[in-house]
C-alpha cells in the first residue's frame, strides 16, 4: 500500500487524501511533524513540501496536483481530471490560480494569529503522532513557530495584502459558481475538489477528517465567519457533503 505523507491540518495534504479517497485507492497516512519533516522529505523528493506519495516499490510523487494526475493515470475508476483536453486546462488553470490566491493567503491570515496559541499549534502540528514525537516537538516549538511566521505569515503588511486578495478570490470564485455547481463540465472534477480543500480551514466541514476544535483567536474567528454565509463557503460545504 503506498504511503501519503502529509502534515494532518494542511489543506494541500486534504486535497491529495480527499482524491486518493474519493477514487476509493488505500492508502498509509504518514503524519510528518512541521521543521523534522525536512530531513525525511529531502532524502526522498526533490522539494520539501508535502504531500508526498511513496509507493511500495520506490515511486515517490511530490505535490498535491502532481498526485491527483498520477492516480488518475493509473487507476480509471472515478476520474477526477476531465476527459478533453480543454477540460483539463480549465482544471490546472483554476488550481493553479486558487491554490495561490485562496491556499496561500487563507494559510498566511490564520498562520498570522494562531502561532500565538501554542495549544492550538500543538494539536495541528503533532496530531496522530507518539508522545515522543510530542514531547520532541515541545523542544523545537517556539523556534519552529518563528519559522512559520518567517516563511508562512513575513510580514503584517502581507497579511493585509492576502485579506484583499483572498477576497477577491471569493467574489471570483461566487461568479463562477453563479452559472453551475460544478466550476469545469458537468460533473464533479478536481477543480472543484481543489478549490473546496484550499477552503476547508475557512469553513472547517464535518467531513474533513482534522479534528480541528475551537477556534482559540477572536481574530481568525472573526475572519472565517465573516465567510460564513458567502455562497463560495456554502458551495465548499455542499462539495464535502456530497463528494468527501
Ligand atoms: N504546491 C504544493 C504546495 C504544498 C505545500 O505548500 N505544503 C506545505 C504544507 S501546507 C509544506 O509542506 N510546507 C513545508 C515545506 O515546504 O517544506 C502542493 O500542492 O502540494
Amino acid at each position: 500500500m503506498p504511503k501519503l505523507l502529509i502534515f494532518p491540518h494542511s489543506h494541500f495534504c486534504e486535497k491529495a487524501r480527499w482524491a486518493l479517497d474519493y477514487k476509493g485507492i488505500s492508502y498509509d497516512p504518514v503524519a510528518v511533524m512541521p521543521g523534522l519533516h525536512l530531513k525525511t522529505i529531502r532524502k526522498i523528493a526533490p522539494g520539501t513540501s508535502v504531500p508526498v506519495l511513496v509507493y511500495e516499490d520506490g515511486l515517490v510523487i511530490q505535490g498535491s496536483s502532481e498526485i491527483i494526475d498520477q492516480i488518475d493515470s493509473i487507476y480509471p475508476n472515478r476520474q477526477l481530471s476531465p476527459v478533453t483536453v480543454e477540460g483539463r486546462q480549465a482544471c490546472t488553470d483554476i488550481e493553479t490560480e486558487m491554490d495561490e490566491k485562496l491556499g496561500v493567503n487563507i494559510r498566511r491570515i490564520l498562520y498570522s494569529t494562531l502561532l500565538d496559541y501554542p495549544a492550538f499549534i500543538r494539536q495541528c502540528f503533532t496530531h496522530s503522532m507518539p508522545v515522543y514525537k510530542k514531547l520532541a516537538y515541545g523542544m523545537i516549538a517556539s523556534k519552529l513557530n518563528k519559522r512559520i511566521y518567517d516563511v508562512y505569515v513575513i510580514s503584517p503588511a502581507k497579511v493585509t495584502e492576502a485579506k484583499k486578495a483572498f477576497d477577491v478570490a471569493m467574489d471570483q470564485m461566487a461568479k463562477r459558481i453563479e452559472q453551475s455547481p460544478y466550476l469545469v463540465g458537468e460533473q464533479f472534477s478536481r477543480a472543484d475538489l481543489s478549490v473546496a480543500a484550499m477552503l476547508s480551514l475557512l469553513t472547517q466541514p464535518a467531513e474533513h477528517p482534522f479534528p480541528w476544535g475551537d477556534i482559540p483567536d477572536a481574530k481568525a474567528q472573526a475572519f472565517c465567519d465573516h465567510y460564513r454565509e458567502h455562497p463560495v463557503s456554502l458551495w465548499v460545504n455542499k462539495m464535502y457533503q456530497q463528494y468527501r
